[in-house]
């Protein structure tokens, strides 16, 4: 039963055999490859010892809480055009979970346009009697967070509308629950199920938990897997994956895998909006001993927001993005040009750009210089302390073996000189002929977003926006987007990174 529920074996047509003169005794010998089949290869999947026998580990296998949605599609469980709704009595025609669910104007099925909005909430008939009603909202709004972080989607929580306008209406219930075509098991087992594009309904015999409890079934966890049933993702037996069938406590913070990630973007794409500027920052940091160490940070800026990559932790910095006002004292507080830091055994200076004019920023104090020691005021132009170049420019490398600054700016560079202070002659030149590829033909060209220069990989990297992204899937460039300010980890979302050489290295 549990075979053809999930979908690992077709299910039995009984009335079709008997058509066909199948008598009731032959019936076991005439499925018996089929269901044995099956059986090896769900204790394949989950890693047990492949005997083709109801032994105790499959069964043990079988009895573990999971989710609802059927691993593999059949026949049977192929989308159906109508039903599964809300209050609608119980009807043959209800499509099995993980198959869409409703098919309206605005959202058709896979291969229609991909919606970009969704509203959801919580049916009133359907609470949870185990945790508070702002508890299940607030776990509710976290989970559909998680999705939003690393794609352009939006979700809404929309208490009003009617019904009908309701794209994700969710609700706990058990046994026969919210007129729902599938019955619930009670305690253990299946904890929940959900429609592609439709609803997720919750067993409330479960023990369900907000994220803190170390007991019970995570509500959290089990509203973001289901969350990716709505939006088309499968099961994956992965470990790691959110969107294993199985119930698996979790240890730490929760968080999208790789995969998953990959997965959902792979439908959704990433989002759109280029990065003003991407730099590596040097900080300077004295250990126990007092001697001088020093940390290499990614940032990314965005508007008036940035991320801290940690490169050591590989990820970004938990809690970004920031305002650039609160991080970065004195700069503008949006949409900067450029970063750049000049640094040789006699400079170490840090500088922004925005504009015709540039800022130098003080380390130590951790602010925008108004005035230098050698009383040069800021902000200047870029004229003034660059002769030649003129802002606004696309983005600024600093060259650290023969103190050369390039300014970026369309499909050109142009080479300055710190120690003589000028322009060399000849420049500017063409990008791709100073920075060509590593792999022939990978390359931007121009109006780059930023070119900087790893420190962790050692490598100078050109970042531009979402063009050329490795999707499938392009959303209209009209689609209503946040502005994907609240992303975790901006390189997930973005660009290609371009790896270049720097031809005088050569
Ligand atoms: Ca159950
Ligand atoms: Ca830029
Ligand atoms: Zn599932
Ligand atoms: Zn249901």
């Amino acid at each position: 039963e549990y075979l053809v529920k999930y979908g690992w074996t077709k299910p039995v047509r009984w009335e079709l055999l008997a058509f066909r003169g199948v008598t009731e005794e032959v019936r076991p010998q005439e499925m018996k490859p089929q269901y044995v089949n099956a059986l090896r290869s769900f204790q394949k999947a989950n890693g047990l010892p492949v005997t083709g026998i109801l032994d105790m580990a499959t069964t043990d296998a079988m009895n573990k809480p999971r989710c609802g949605v059927p691993d593999h599609k059949t026949p049977d469980n192929e989308p159906e055009p109508d039903g599964g709704e809300g209050r609608a009595p119980p009807s043959r025609t209800t499509p099995a979970p993980g198959t869409v669910s409703k098919a309206g104007p605005t959202h058709g099925p896979t291969t229609g346009p991909t919606p970009t909005r969704l509203k959801w909430r919580i049916l009133a008939e359907g609470y949870s009697s185990q945790l508070s009603v702002e508890d299940q909202r607030l776990i509710l709004r976290l989970a559909f967070r998680m999705w939003s972080e690393v794609t352009p989607l939006t979700f809404q929580e929309d208490l009003l509308a009617s019904g009908s306008h309701i794209d994700i209406k969710l609700g706990f219930g058990t046994k026969r629950h919210l007129g729902c075509s599938q019955v619930f098991d009670g305690t253990g087992r299946e904890y929940a199920h959900a429609w592609r594009l439709g609803n997720i309904h919750f067993d409330d015999d479960e023990h369900f938990v907000a994220p803190t409890s170390t007991e019970g079934i995570s509500l959290l966890k089990v509203a973001v897997h289901e969350i990716g049933h709505v939006l088309g993702l499968p099961h994956m037996q992965r470990a790691g994956s959110i969107m294993q069938p199985n119930y698996i406590p979790h240890a730490s913070t929760l968080e999208l895998d790789w995969e998953d990630r990959k997965a959902i973007q792979k439908i959704y794409g990433v989002c759109k909006g280029n990065f003003n500027t991407v730099f590596d920052w040097v900080r300077r940091e004295y250990n126990q001993l007092g001697e001088v160490t020093y940390r290499y940070n990614t940032y990314f800026f965005r508007k008036s927001w940035y991320w801290m990559y940690e490169n050591r932790k590989n990820r970004t910095r938990y809690g970004d993005p920031i305002p650039l006002s609160v991080g970065w004292r004195g700069i503008p507080p949006s949409n900067l040009d450029a970063f750049v830091h000049i640094w040789t055994w006699n400079k170490d200076t840090t500088l922004f750009f925005k504009g015709t004019q540039y800022w130098r920023y003080d380390n130590d104090n951790d602010r925008v210089y108004t005035e230098d020691w050698k009383g040069n005021r800021y902000p200047k132009l870029i004229t003034q302390g660059f002769p030649g170049i003129e802002g606004p420019i696309d983005t600024v490398f600093f060259n650290k073996r023969d103190h050369i600054i390039y300014f970026f700016k369309g499909y050109n560079v142009t080479a300055f000189n710190t120690d003589q202070n000028a322009r060399l002659d000849g420049w500017p030149k063409r990008i791709v002929d100073v920075f060509p590829p590593v792999v022939p033909g990978d390359h931007p060209l121009g109006n780059l977003d930023s070119v900087y220069f790893s420190y962790s990989l050692s490598a100078v990297f050109m970042f531009k926006d979402a063009e050329g992204l490795d999707s499938d899937t392009r959303l209209p460039a009209s689609s209503p987007w946040s502005q994907c300010q609240f992303q975790r980890d901006p390189t997930y979302l973005l660009p290609r990174r371009i790896v270049v050489f720097l031809t005088s290295d050569r």
